[in-house]
């Protein structure tokens, strides 16, 4: 088993409000079947400046604003997903950005089965280690990264 080279990580994945409605509970249960651990979960309508401050690095992109009214149109789902090399594997499981581009390349992925384009794509995912530890504590607060890798399933929703 090649996880056995890879130390427990964490990242944070978000299911946002394109799929809530009609996909949330598919995702999740594929989640789970990827073998992630869910030591976080958190149903939460973002405000603007939330959606601002979490997205700041695409501050100058041309589809910032569309992107920041898409975040907080309705309830994103928040997780903490630990595993083994987790932060690469969530975003392997996602899919590139582009719905159109993951039909091509990864049809098994998320945003594939489920994304309608480049800006509603379902779900996002922290893009390096340290982008998970910064918009973890950012979304749910201090949590000790010790106790979250050795919890058990938690579902506080
Ligand atoms: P994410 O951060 O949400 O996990 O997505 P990502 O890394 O695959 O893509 P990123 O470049 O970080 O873009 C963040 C989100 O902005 C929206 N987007 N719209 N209209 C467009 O051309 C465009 N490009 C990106 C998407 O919602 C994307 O996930
Ligand atoms: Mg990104």
């Amino acid at each position: 088993e090649i996880s056995f080279f890879f130390p427990k990580q964490q990242t944070l994945a978000v299911i946002k409000p394109d799929a809530m409605d009609e996909h949330r509970d598919v995702i999740l249960e594929e989640i789970r079947g990827r073998g992630f651990t869910v030591t976080r979960l958190k149903e939460t309508v973002l405000s603007r400046e939330m959606a601002e401050e979490f997205y700041k690095e695409h501050r100058e992109k041309p589809f910032f604003s569309q992107l920041v009214d898409f975040m907080c149109r309705g309830p994103c789902m928040m997780l903490v997903l630990t595993k083994e090399n987790a932060v690469e594997e969530w975003r392997a499981l996602m899919g590139p950005t582009d719905p159109q581009k993951a039909k091509e390349t990864s049809p098994e992925s998320l945003r594939a089965r489920f994304a309608a384009d480049v800006l509603h794509n379902s779900v996002h995912g922290s893009s390096s280690e340290q982008h998970a530890e910064e918009k973890i504590r950012f979304i749910f607060g201090d949590i000790s990264t010790e106790a979250a890798l050795s919890a058990d399933e938690e579902s506080d929703v």
